[in-house]
């Protein structure tokens, strides 16, 4: 396989205006008849008058025509992935009719089979499954779909757009529908839809008073769990209107929820299709957590309607430009929706657990990768999760205001166009009148910079200095980095904890660094300050500034910065864990600081606080981040020290977790609103905390909460704590019950598998192996597979990381196997593989040759030989 490079990007050399397909929809096979209008692209400088169209190998080509005259196996070339025509006119009428086997699409790109109805998936590279095309994003196409199948299975039909006609033929039993898409759109954007569904409507009207159908269309089995969904989709259209004055721009909105999916969900154009576990919610089956999931993903995919679709990527290399800001615009929607502090704790755990392991691993890429082999690989936390931080840094940078007008400049001037991270970029200097060429400098380094702080201070004179320096490791292909624009808001908390009022009048400031380093000086300070650093986690860096415990117990009390309070806890628990280890290590007895029990519960004590945030500060790092931090990961001291530490925190405060447990008890009926959610998520702490002491009264407390909850965030809480308890007739009898009441709800037996695979005890692996025989388990469904299979490999390090070797054996071999069935899945599960070189010298030799045996095994996918072959590089 080759890759393929950035600097080698050329213009198209023909141009689609019109697409019209036609879809005969069949058991056996489906028929695809393309009429497309092509020209020649008057900026292309190619020389040669041949087209070039994609093609995956799977389709068959049954006829080929240009301005209606048909085409001899003579007068094309077919390879594996192209069909060429060497000459073709200035500008013609290209026909084709393509055959293609959607039932024995278990790669789930392109058009499928989910559980019986037709759907596609076509980002990045899928519609070359569907038929021959010119399959890039910059070349945007005006589409009119005919969808025909069967009338009584089939009765919905759905494709982007607006329906514009239907008909049936009664005798055949058959019947179609034409949409019709007045935007034009690259081909990724295309969907399909056919199946026996049910649907919910809402009228909307949108802020310039245009009226808008809504619909969500799901299994009629799941008609009532589409509610939040809707709610949330609504919340997003107001918010898009009020924050970036984008209004929606067609007169019908659908969602449609799909069980078998790769990712979360997709934006087609007016038919965003999700993964069910994206758009249904019920009390009684969904957790807080994946309610506001669906909240979050509803607002990703309509808020795409404008960053992604209106204005879309000139190709894969510029995937951040839509992701990473739409990701930004969803995390501010969610931070307005909820609690703005818990949602940038969330997103910043997410980011320093797997991202800055994403970027210190073989797979580092800049947030626009310079090349790729399978651009599938490239969907990563790095173009989503870095690209919205370096979206927020521009925020930072500008400010609210100018940062509005940078982003209606973009929409404004490339408008129907397919444009680069660099056009965003001139957008927001433009406004604000500010070079950021050295700010760009985000988008093409990898690799996570350090920042390392000291500071020093005068009584005298009254002067503080703080000293920033920053580096960046190399990273694949980039041994040197050069200094990044890093912004570093910064308060300084006086010694009583208050913040001092800084030179621009208030208790916050943007440092700007610019060099390798650099020294601020601050005059006029009456005593030595704290600084508060990186408020709001402004800059996606590994800070080193090495603070006591005393200091961060300071920090973690009077920090105005809600994110900092947080952090400095953090901190505190890393400190006392690593000594922890030590002990353990030493083969001495462990010992916890009464430090960090101290903090724990003067945090406990102050009711004042949000139970949501407390909830947070009072979870101790996890195991992965711990594992993030260290150099060489050393699974078993790190989950003993934090057992341990989790253990002597409930027995130091027992008392307290129990009283707030009960005071937190429920008042109202269940509502997932944020501060029921701040309830729950603390209360359910709290209990976590009990359970740790595996007293039979706390067993018998997590009991009665399982038997007694009204909703799923309780229940499953309490499911998971004595699942993993010691108490193993217990466990076996609620897991057991578990199953029984929610056989028929697949998105809670997803759960049920997830906490099996996540039991930190002995005898996991073999349970997940059963598992895979149970019912309720399938191969060919993605959620399914990430529920037992990823939740093992990723969430279970312990016995993942066995020193036999027993876990690494299974993954490969799922790999090896999955790699035939769904490359975008094997190529997926490989990641924890791939951090090989952050464990011992045994683990190390156990993990490569698990590589070499996947790499060695046969045919490889374009999506697991990149992985594996950079992770063996
Ligand atoms: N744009 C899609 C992701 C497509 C992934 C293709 N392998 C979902 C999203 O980011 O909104
Ligand atoms: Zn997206």
């Amino acid at each position: 396989p080759q890759a393929i490079y950035l600097k080698d990007y050329q213009v198209p050399a023909y141009l689609i205006d019109e697409t019209e397909l036609h879809f005969s929809l069949g058991e056996d096979h489906t028929e695809v008849r393309s009429v497309l209008k092509m020209r020649r692209n008057p900026e292309s400088t190619a020389s040669s008058a041949a087209l070039e169209l994609h093609g995956h190998e799977s389709l068959e080509l049954c006829r080929l025509a240009i301005d209606g005259r048909e085409l001899g196996a003579g007068d094309y070339r077919r390879e594996d992935e192209t069909l060429g025509i060497d000459q073709v006119p200035e500008a013609f009428t290209l026909e084709c009719l393509t055959r293609i086997r959607p039932r024995d699409n278990t790669a789930l790109e392109g058009l499928y089979l989910s559980d019986g109805m037709y759907c596609t998936q076509c980002e990045a590279e899928g519609f070359r499954r569907i038929t021959f095309y010119l399959d890039r994003p910059d070349v945007m196409s005006v589409f009119t779909t005919t969808v025909e199948a069967d009338a009584a299975r089939y009765p919905v039909l759905l494709s982007n757009g607006n329906p514009v006609a239907r008909g049936s033929d009664e005798d055949k039993g058959r019947h179609w529908v034409t949409w019709q898409d007045p935007f034009p759109k690259p081909a990724y954007l295309f969907a399909l839809v056919a199946g026996d569904l049910a649907h919910i409507e809402r009228p909307y009207s949108t802020a310039s008073g245009r009226e808008v159908m809504l619909r969500i269309y799901a299994e009629r089995k799941d008609l009532d769990k589409l509610d939040h969904a809707m709610d949330s989709l609504v919340k997003a259209m107001r918010w898009d209107e009020e924050v970036y004055g984008r209004e929606y721009d067609l007169d019908i909105y659908m969602i449609v929820a799909v069980d078998f999916f790769n990712m979360g969900a997709m934006e087609n154009k007016g038919l965003n299709i999700f993964n069910t576990s994206c758009v249904l919610a019920s009390p009684e089956t969904t957790t807080d957590g994946a309610f506001q999931r669906v909240e979050g993903v509803v607002a990703h995919e309509y808020f795409h309607n404008w960053s992604g679709n209106r204005v879309t990527c000139r190709d894969w290399f510029q995937l951040s430009l839509k992701e990473g800001f739409t990701v930004f615009r969803d995390a501010e929607f969610s931070a307005d929706m909820n609690s703005r502090t818990v949602k940038r704790v969330e997103d910043v755990t997410l980011l320093r657990t797997a991202q800055f392991a994403e970027d210190a691993g073989p797979m580092a890429h800049p947030v626009r990768p310079a090349s790729f082999i399978e651009i599938s690989n490239f969907y990563t936390l790095t173009v989503y999760e870095k690209g919205a931080e370096v979206v927020r840094m521009i925020h930072t940078l500008l400010g609210p205001e100018l940062f509005r007008k940078g982003s209606d400049l973009y929409f404004e001037r490339h408008d129907g166009q397919a444009v680069t991270t660099d056009d965003f970029v001139r957008a927001m200097e433009e406004v604000s009148g500010r070079d950021l060429t050295q700010f760009r400098r985000w988008y093409d380094q990898a690799g996570t910079p350090r920042l390392e702080v000291s500071d020093d201070y005068d009584a005298d004179s009254g002067r503080y200095r703080l000293h920033l320096a920053q580096s960046c490791p190399a990273t694949p292909g980039q041994e040197q980095k050069l200094p990044f624009h890093i912004p570093v808001t910064l308060g300084l908390l006086g010694p009583d904890g208050r913040d001092l009022i800084l030179d621009n009048g208030d208790t916050s400031c943007v440092l700007e660094l610019t060099d390798s380093s650099q020294t601020f000086t601050f005059e006029g300070i009456a005593a030595r300050p704290v600084p508060s650093l990186l408020r709001g986690f402004s800059a996606p860096v590994k800070l080193q500034y090495p603070l006591d415990r005393q200091t961060l117990v300071f920090l973690m009390s009077h920090d105005s910065d809600g994110f900092n309070r947080w952090d400095a806890g953090q901190r505190l628990a890393i400190d006392v864990i690593g000594e922890l280890m030590a002990q353990h290590n030493a083969g001495e007895p462990m010992r916890l600081d009464a430090a960090l029990t101290d903090a724990f519960a003067a945090v406990l004590d102050d009711e004042s606080l949000d139970p949501a945030m407390v909830a947070k500060v009072l979870t101790l790092p996890s195991e992965a981040y711990l594992s993030e931090l260290a150099d060489c990961i050393d699974v078993d001291a790190i989950h003993a020290a934090r057992q341990f530490a989790k253990k002597a925190l409930a027995q130091a405060l027992a008392e307290r977790f129990e009283r707030r447990y009960r005071a937190l008890a429920p008042q109202q009926a269940y509502a997932p609103d944020a501060a029921q959610v701040a309830r729950r998520s603390l209360r359910n702490l709290c209990l976590s905390y009990l359970v740790a002491l595996e007293t039979p009264e706390y067993l018998a407390l997590a009991q009665a909460q399982y038997d007694s909850a009204d909703n799923m965030t309780d229940r499953q809480s309490a499911l998971s704590l004595i699942a993993h308890s010691g108490a193993t007739d217990a466990a076996a009898a609620v897991l057991d019950d578990f199953y029984r009441r929610y056989a028929d709800q697949t998105l809670v037996v997803n759960q049920w598998l997830s906490v099996q695979a996540g039991d930190p005890r002995p005898g996991a692996l073999d349970r997940v192996k059963e598992l895979m025989q149970h019912e309720a388990f399938d191969l060919r469904n993605p959620n399914k597979v990430r529920s037992l299979i990823s939740v093992f490999c990723n969430l279970n390090a312990v016995n993942f990381h066995a020193a036999d070797g027993s876990g690494y054996d299974f993954l490969a071999e799922r790999i090896i196997d999955m790699n035939r069935r769904n490359p975008q899945m094997a190529s997926r599960l490989l990641t924890p593989l791939t951090r090989w070189r952050k464990y011992d010298a045994a683990r190390q030799a156990l993990m490569q040759s698990q590589l070499r045996r996947i790499l060695d095994s046969g045919e490889l996918s374009k999506d697991v030989y990149e992985v594996v072959s950079k992770s063996l590089a």
